[in-house]
């Protein structure tokens, strides 16, 4: 163990966490494994700041009981209020959010609390500034950052593997390649995936039906919840999009659905 310098595996360990998505060819891929903190992160602008993609990466994170943190970065690009603005349906779920930008330093010291003595990843699109971050945070590592496309404001995926990096102020933090899709992985279809929208929670047993999706049931406090503005259409928007993606892990219906179609074609 003393001779460390070229590096040999000890150990491997179970792993507790897993953050991991399903490729568009379908390949199940762990990112990383026995994870604290999920940082996922958007620049403000460059490119565009994605809800839909952030709820994604939420229930991700959600559902394989890592704590996410949502970062803004590229802060200096944008106007803060308007930031915080689309982002404060996010701080009212309870969800931590740090501004940042490496051009002012803003929110480097919140983001090096956060990932103090923990194991995190930093994971979101191309061209965010998740490389760029990490070498203000923890000076000295010279990862290589990337370009936007000055056209299309999209990065050009400059990290190419995952890297897990130590931190002087304790932990480490694994830098992981631009994100195009997140087919999701973790999703448990016996548990469902609302229980992955922290909003939906309280509401979820007060359905009619125990099986509800909240999509076509009668008697859905979830969409009753929706109308009288306790939950937003926004992020039912996107729980009804995750629901419906075919090569995601999600599709509660389908056993039902077979079912019904078994049972006309019986009575014909
Ligand atoms: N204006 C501004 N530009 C930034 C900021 N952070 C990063 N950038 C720029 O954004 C571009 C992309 O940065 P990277 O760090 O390579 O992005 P990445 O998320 O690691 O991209 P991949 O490795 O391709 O996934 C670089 O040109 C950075 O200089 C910021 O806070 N403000
Ligand atoms: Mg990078
Ligand atoms: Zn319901």
């Amino acid at each position: 163990m003393s001779t460390a310098e070229s590096g040999y595996i000890e150990e491997c360990l179970p792993r507790d966490t897993q953050f991991g998505r399903i490729r568009m060819d379908g390949w199940r891929q762990v990112i990383v494994a026995n994870l604290d903190i999920l940082l996922i992160i958007f620049a403000a602008r460059h490119p565009t700041l994605n809800l839909r993609m952030l709820d994604r990466f939420l229930v991700t994170a959600e559902a394989s009981d890592v704590e996410p943190v949502i970062c803004i970065n590229k802060l200096d690009l944008a106007k803060f209020e308007n930031v915080q603005r689309e982002l404060s349906l996010y701080e009212e779920l309870g969800y931590k959010v740090v501004y940042t930008s490496i051009v002012t330093g803003v929110g480097v010291e919140e983001l090096r609390e956060v990932m103090q003595d923990r194991i995190s990843a930093i994971v979101g699109s191309s061209g965010v500034g998740k490389s760029s971050l990490l070498n203000v945070v923890q000076p000295g590592l010279r990862l290589r950052t990337g370009e936007v496309d000055t056209r299309i404001h999209k990065g050009r995926h400059t990290t190419t593997e995952v890297m897990l990096l130590p931190l002087e102020f304790g932990g480490f933090v694994a830098d992981t390649p631009g994100i195009r899709t997140l087919g999701l992985l973790e999703i448990d279809e016996e548990q469902g995936l609302d229980i992955h929208f922290p909003e939906m929670r309280s509401y979820i047993p007060e359905c009619k039906f125990a099986a509800c999706t909240h999509q076509h049931e009668p008697a859905c406090a979830v969409k009753r919840a929706i109308e009288t503005g306790n939950i937003s259409p926004d992020r039912y928007e996107s729980y009804l999009r995750i629901s419906g993606f075919k090569e995601g892990r999600y599709e509660r219906n389908t056993d039902k659905r077979k079912t019904d179609r078994n049972t006309r074609r019986r009575k014909r």
